[in-house]
């Protein structure tokens, strides 16, 4: 029973342990789990965030993206990086990738440009 306690105990630090990582995660408002971006740089105007992957942006940000955060869950064999396409469904360029935790509050050769994102293992 004492040692069904501890590690209960364990558990709980160990979440709070994860809890404080995640939360200094920097300026942008982001829900978990999600991918972020703003039309404006420094986080700022309209946001649009996903889950999960999109291949054809709403007109409003499509081509309006100036700030990027990639909140989504990290993890082993989880997709947890972002890839930002110039183009529809993964057309034209790679504009920018976002590592997990990432935030960007602006990139010039991005600025404008994205029109589709997926999660993927890598950058
Ligand atoms: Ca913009
Ligand atoms: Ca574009």
């Amino acid at each position: 029973m004492k040692r069904l306690a501890l590690t209960a105990a364990a558990a709980v630090l160990a979440l709070s342990g994860g809890l404080a990582l995640a939360a200094p995660a920097g300026a942008a408002s982001c829900p978990s789990g999600e991918f972020c971006v703003w039309e404006h740089a420094n986080f700022g105007g309209q946001r649009a965030n996903w889950s999960g992957d999109d291949g054809w942006w709403e007109s409003w940000i499509a081509d309006n993206d100036s700030s990027w955060a990639n909140h989504g869950i990290s993890g082993p064999g989880v997709k947890d990086h972002v890839r930002v396409y110039e183009d529809a469904y993964r057309g034209g360029a790679m504009t920018i990738c976002l590592t997990p935790g990432q935030e960007a509050n602006y990139n010039g050769v991005a600025n404008d440009r994205g029109d589709s994102h997926t999660w993927a293992m890598n950058c």
